[in-house]
């Protein structure tokens, strides 16, 4: 994936800060913005943010985990490198799941970290927000990590930490630079992209890959969040062996929601069962292993950026390491030579889903919202999942037309992470409407972010499911532990006069239809951010659709 300028010899040499250097290379690899919240050990960072002002957008947060967050929905929506900026001990600590979550998702954040001067590191002198090690506890949170120790170092660590970001499997990585190191200056010659090896990929494997799946009879393809960016080829591919393919929150998307050979959970697990061989792409497959189930009669074949990966639980038939998508055009190329002839599986996958379907009514207060999210959001419009009973309905029912417009938390599936996230992918993609829905629990987590939304005119439409509980523990509390119910009943604000105190356009949809009528309106606003309260009851669990048992390997 070598960017255009990649390998382009550095700038000439001119006098700059550390933090001025740090700054430039991040415009310099086409990063636009900083999520980022002040602080005495990073004011030297913010005098250079004011100076490259043109070049670099700040948008300040008000607590860290909202910048972290909006960050990662950045760079989910857009696929690019993004990067946040905070002070050290608390103000990291406070970004961390954020962090820990742009780690889960492969998702490429930048974490800009403060540090104590440079000279006491490690030595517990008890400076401002100093941590023991903080070093050591982003090395358990990122692969790639480094400190800027000195201004000359400053252009190429951030280019490398750029680089590190979009080798192999993507993810974050980490910079610490100390409150006396950011003001050092020297020449510094800014550093462009460096360029990205991309692993060579094996020709005998694709070709024993395209044996094995040219002469499948009932082929089936998983994809993960490693597939978003190789939707064509997935979607050829599909066509080609007319093999269904599963999309579970991370991977939704990546096969338009509108063919037939596009399914989700449960459907997904009876076609598992009877596949003869898979094609996984970009997915740890853990609840294919962990729920499943293997055995001998079904041949994986797995692509993945992490070779690490393939060894996890079980090697696989075929192991093809990289992106997927030059992968999958090796693929599409090699598999005419050795592609059966099957019959179409449209009309078979159009009954078998409306069979689920009409099993998934169950959860019809669920889907009745969704479905009026879905017919007023257009096409490109991205939906924010939350770890709430919509969103669980959402994942396995919500049409999804194109990659990356369904944003859901991936395996960390940590509460609260919904609000501010989307609030980045909207800040990063003001082109589409971005819809994020949450419960009553998960949006209180960073509601304050709301300010922030205000002062940078963000035009994310929240919808507030509010049971006036932690509904997902009440539920299991009532059905399986005798209704003990402990820590598990809210105490709320009056949502709608809330989020007005801030200056948002608030309302409230008792109905699914009046949620259709409010988002039509809110959608159509792009001068702020709106919040819509929908008032609901305890919902039906979805939980039998989604932890389903052994189908393979009894
Ligand atoms: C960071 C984190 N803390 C706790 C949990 C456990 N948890 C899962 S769902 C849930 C309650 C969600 O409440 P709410 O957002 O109101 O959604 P509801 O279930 O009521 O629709 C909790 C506490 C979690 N998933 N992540
Ligand atoms: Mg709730």
């Amino acid at each position: 994936m070598a960017s255009k300028t990649a390998g382009k010899a550095a700038t000439t040499p001119s006098p700059l800060t550390a933090a001025e250097a740090v700054v430039a290379t991040l415009a310099a690899h086409g990063l636009d913005t900083i999520y980022a919240l002040p602080g005495l050990q990073n004011d030297l960072l913010f005098e250079a943010l004011f100076r490259f002002s043109d070049r670099l957008r700040t948008i300040h947060a008000r607590h860290e985990a909202g910048a972290a967050y909006m960050a990662l929905g950045a760079a989910l929506a857009t696929g690019k490198p993004q990067a946040y900026a905070v002070v050290p001990g608390p103000g990291f600590l406070n970004s961390a799941a954020a962090l820990l979550t742009a780690y889960s998702m492969n998702a490429p954040v930048l974490a800009l970290l403060g540090q104590i001067p440079e000279a006491d590191i490690g030595r517990g002198l008890g400076h401002l927000h100093e941590i023991r090690d903080q070093a050591g506890i982003i090395k358990r949170l990122v692969d790639h990590a480094a400190r800027i120790r000195k201004p000359q170092d400053a252009s190429r660590a951030t280019a490398l930490a750029l680089r590190a970001m979009r080798t192999g499997r993507p993810g974050p990585a980490a910079l610490e630079t100390a409150i006396d190191v950011w003001g050092q200056s020297a020449r510094i010659a800014v550093q462009g992209p460096l360029p990205i090896a991309a692993p060579k990929i094996d020709a005998a494997a694709i070709r024993r890959a395209a044996k094995r799946l040219g002469a499948a009879k009932r082929p089936m393809i998983v994809c993960g969040g490693g597939a978003q960016d190789a939707a064509n080829e997935v979607t050829a591919l599909s066509a080609m062996l007319q093999a269904p393919v599963l999309g579970y929150r991370r991977g939704r998307g990546v096969l338009d929601s509108r063919d037939p050979l596009s399914v989700t959970l449960p459907l997904g697990r009876d076609l598992w069962g009877e596949a003869d061989v898979v094609l996984a792409v970009g997915t740890r497959l853990l609840i294919q292993f962990r729920q499943w189930g293997v055995d001998r009669d079904l041949a994986i074949i797995r692509v993945d950026a992490e070779p690490a990966e393939h060894d996890r639980v079980q090697r696989p038939a075929v192991a093809l390491f990289g992106d997927a998508k030059p992968i999958l055009q090796r693929l599409i190329a090699e598999l005419p030579a050795h592609n059966a002839k099957r019959a179409p599986r449209q009309d078979e996958m159009r009954e078998r889903q409306a069979r689920w379907r009409k099993r998934l009514e169950k959860l019809s207060p669920q889907i009745a919202y969704l479905e009026a999210i879905r017919a007023e959001l257009p096409e490109d419009g991205i939906f924010v999942d939350e770890v709430t009973q919509v969103g669980f309905a959402a994942r396995l029912m919500f049409p999804v037309y194109r990659p990356r417009t369904f944003l859901s938390p991936g395996y960390q599936d940590n509460l609260g992470w919904g609000f501010a996230t989307a609030l980045g992918a909207q800040h990063a993609r003001p082109d589409v409407p971005v819809v994020a829905i949450t419960g009553d629990g998960g949006f209180m987590y960073t509601a304050s972010e709301l300010a922030t939304a205000i002062l940078h005119r963000i035009p994310l439409t929240t919808i507030v499911f509010n049971d006036g509980a932690y509904g997902n523990v009440r539920r299991i509390q009532q059905e399986r532990y005798g209704n003990r119910l402990i820590g598990s009943t809210l105490a709320n604000p009056d949502f709608v006069a809330f989020a007005e105190s801030f200056g948002a356009e608030a309302m409230r949809a008792g109905t699914p239809e009046e949620l259709r009528r409010v988002l039509r309106r809110t959608l159509a606003d792009r001068s702020g951010p709106s919040v819509i309260e929908v008032p609901v009851g305890a919902m039906p669990s979805p939980w039998e659709f989604i932890f389903m048992d052994k189908i393979r390997g009894k």
